[in-house]
């Protein structure tokens, strides 16, 4: 049977290489890719079968267009000529009346090849619509890891083979990043120790040596408490702190003694006893390598958080070890620049932009109202804070809003106009990835299922609709991607690009040293920079709510954002816990599978009770982003959640939220 390769569309740190065998034009399994360097032939659960979603019932066949009241769920199929020109009809209207400006595109990660996840940008620029701040997921832990590595590279994943201690900090590895496990348990073998600190026992604390579980949003402080006991008892690593790093007298003298034990306990909810013993065996490691994930980062002091953990690893001179440093991220957009399809020279004016955290606020502005919004590769609906805010908007008779879909999702059931999107088998990209140096060109394995087209291809008709003659949209994604490649960037011109054109996975070279190669304007780690306000590291609360118990909404193993909710088989049982402790179950005299309204200023949602001990007392947990035709009321998480930013870079907040029970 034919094989072909493939990559993992989903918005998921690992980007897995992919083997689709295909029987008659049909694809029948999907299997992880053995010649992929980083995911080595083994794939997650939700994708291990990625062919059930392909040929899934509820995949959209046609365009669709409202029949019903707004909501309803009341569509009627139409020809692709005929949504399309019901789009331009719209929207020819809507700019006459009230300029480009209001309409609002709105795009995310549904699939993160570099073609069609920013095939909207080139044709709203050109139209000159209302821009989207797209900073959902974690640009908060990108600007503290810049605040003091700048563009410094990230560590290779493969590192944390040398490493003798491993710390999973804020990330629940066996879900969210489950292929670093293999060089983790390779690491064991040869004796690493693993950690995990998180604010409960997620299923990865069963991989780990240690677990401490702290207070949401303490865990800056937490850091801060670390280097007040490395420093106090003479455990820096003075000669690589002297050679390679900026401001750590500063931060001795100025800031530390403030972060005794006692006082980092306070904060954290760790004994200063545990605090000391973490210091001592951090500093006492050969090669210690930090995992950071992104939880910690949705605060409102999400930057300040991961800017202080950060230091961490220069005051310990890890970086100069084999196995040694953080790995918050990996960017390799100097190999590959997303700009051949972005195309940010469209762009006539500077438009009107709108941060997609505070899509609710926009949609109910009635002074500088938004007209229309054209949703592709996103579910706001389910996804995005403040979730009974955003439905208000969606319900506006006076909205025109169009949805590129898969599914019929939370936010396509209020749509006007939906659009079949194709599935990644079904289209051409090039995926970059966030875990690894591997990039890897796709082709199209099978045809389109039902009348699907891909976003590149959608982009390509609304521009011929809306008169917009440049030639830049009537070529196909392949050829696009051929040209990008023709051109390459001199990292990229490094890399096998035989193999990439022809769609095998590619690993980018890295450069000699590059670990200790600190790309900041000192040219060392800058612990103090005087470009951030404030210039040194800092505890800072986060914002919390006027309620009881922090509520953590984060990663359900079987889903990914909202992804993979079309798929029943995975399902199942156990949709919408709320796990609980056993001490607050008694206080709020609730029973294991009791029906339990959780409830703030924002709204209400109801879960079944879970009571477990790996949950601490004061704080509840909600695993997963689930389409409302899963939850048990009418409403899923994000009905709870804030449109408060971080403290910088404009992120999602959505950990930092409390709220009050109620058995129902
Ligand atoms: N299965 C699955 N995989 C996914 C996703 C999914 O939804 N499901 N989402 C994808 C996306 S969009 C992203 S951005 C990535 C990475 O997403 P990440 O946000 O890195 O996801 P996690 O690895 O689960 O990290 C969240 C962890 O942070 C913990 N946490 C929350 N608050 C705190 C805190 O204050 N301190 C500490 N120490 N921990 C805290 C949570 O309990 C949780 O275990 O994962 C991707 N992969
Ligand atoms: N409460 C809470 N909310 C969260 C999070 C959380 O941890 N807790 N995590 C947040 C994070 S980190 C992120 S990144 C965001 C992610 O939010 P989104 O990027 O919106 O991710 P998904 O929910 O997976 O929705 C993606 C949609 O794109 C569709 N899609 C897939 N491929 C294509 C395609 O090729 N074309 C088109 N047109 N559509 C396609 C899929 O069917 C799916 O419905 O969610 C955030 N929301
Ligand atoms: S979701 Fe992540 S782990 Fe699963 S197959 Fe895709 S890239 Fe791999
Ligand atoms: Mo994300």
């Amino acid at each position: 049977m034919p094989t072909y390769r493939s990559v993992c569309p989903f918005d998921c740190p690992d980007t897995c290489g992919l083997l689709v065998e295909v029987r008659d034009g049909r694809a029948v399994s999907v299997k992880g890719d053995p010649a992929h360097p980083f995911t080595r032939g083994t794939l997650c659960p939700k994708m291990a079968r990625y062919e059930r979603t392909v040929y899934s019932p509820q995949r959209l066949m046609a365009p669709l267009i409202r029949t019903g009241p707004k909501g309803s769920g009341k569509f009627s199929p139409v020809s692709w000529p005929e949504a399309v020109e019901t789009i331009r009809l719209s929207w020819a209207g809507i700019i006459d009346q009230h300029g480009a400006e209001s309409i609002l595109p709105f795009s995310f990660a549904g699939t993160m090849g570099l073609v069609q996840r920013n095939a909207g940008h080139p044709f709203f620029y050109h139209l000159g619509a209302a821009r989207l701040e797209r900073t959902i997921c974690s640009p908060a832990k990108g600007y503290g890891w810049a605040a003091v590595m700048g563009e410094t590279m990230n560590p290779h994943p493969g590192e944390t083979v040398d490493s003798d201690l491993i710390i999973l900090w804020g990330i629940h590895a066996l879900a969210t990043n489950i292929h670093m496990m293999h060089d983790v348990t390779a690491a064991k073998r040869r004796g690493a120790k693993v950690w995990l600190i998180d604010i409960y026992q997620t299923a990865t604390a069963a991989t780990a040596d240690e677990v401490f579980v702290v207070r949401p949003g303490s865990d800056g402080a937490l850091a801060l408490g670390l280097m007040h006991v490395m420093d106090r008892d003479h455990l820096i690593d003075r000669k690589f702190i002297d050679a390679s790093v900026e401001g750590y007298e500063a931060l001795r003298t100025e800031v530390l003694p403030e972060y005794s034990p006692e006082a980092v306990s306070e904060l954290t909810g760790l004994a200063p006893a545990v605090i000391e013993k973490m210091a001592c065996r951090y500093a006492a490691a050969q090669a210690p390598f930090i995992r950071l994930g992104s939880g910690l980062s949705r605060y409102g002091n999400g930057a300040m958080t991961v800017r202080t953990i950060s230091c961490l690893p220069a005051v310990a001179g890890a970086w100069a070890k084999p196995g040694g440093g953080l790995l918050a991220s990996i960017s390799t957009g100097s190999a590959i620049d997303a700009g051949f399809v972005t195309r940010e020279d469209f762009q006539k004016t500077s438009t009107r932009s709108i941060n997609m955290n505070q899509l609710g606020n926009a949609l109910n502005d009635r002074l500088t109202p938004v007209k229309s919004l054209y949703v592709y590769a996103s579910n706001p609906a389910a996804v995005t804070p403040d979730q009974n805010l955003v439905i208000q908007g969606l319900e506006r008779e006076d909205l025109f809003t169009v949805v590129h879909e898969r599914f019929m999702t939370d936010t396509a059931q209020y749509a006007d106009v939906i659009l079949p999107a194709t599935t990644s088998l079904e289209h051409s990209d090039i995926y970059r990835a966030y875990g690894h140096y591997v990039i890897q060109r796709a082709f199209p394995v099978i045809a389109p299922v039902g009348e699907a087209k891909s976003n590149w291809e959608v982009f390509g008709l609304l521009a011929e609709a809306m008169g917009i003659e440049h030639e830049f949209f009537r070529q196909s994604a392949d050829a696009l991607i051929d040209k990008a490649l023709e051109c390459p960037s001199p990292w990229l011109a490094q890399a096998n690009l035989a193999e990439l054109k022809q769609g095998n996975p590619v690993e980018l070279p890295l450069p000699a040293g590059y670990k200790t190669k600190f790309l900041t304007p000192s040219g060392k780690i800058e612990i103090r920079n005087p470009r951030v306000n404030p210039p040194l590291p800092l505890y800072q609360p986060p914002y919390g709510d006027d309620a009881k118990y922090w509520l953590i909404n984060s990663p359900d193993v079987r889903l990914l954002n909202s992804s993979f909710n079309e798929r029943d088989d995975l399902l199942r049982a156990n949709k919408m816990l709320l796990k609980i402790s056993p001490t607050d179950a008694c206080r709020e005299n609730l029973a294991e599978g009791d029906k339990v309204c959780a409830f703030n200023e924002r709204g209400a949602v109801s879960f079944a009770v879970s009571i477990t001990d790996k949950v601490q007392p004061g704080t509840v947990v909600a695993e997963g982003v689930w389409w409302i035709k899963h939850a048990t009321g009418n409403r899923s998480i994000n009905a709870l959640t804030a449109q408060r930013l971080t403290d910088q870079g404009a992120g999602s907040t959505f950990y930092d939220v409390k709220v009050n029970l109620k058995r129902l």
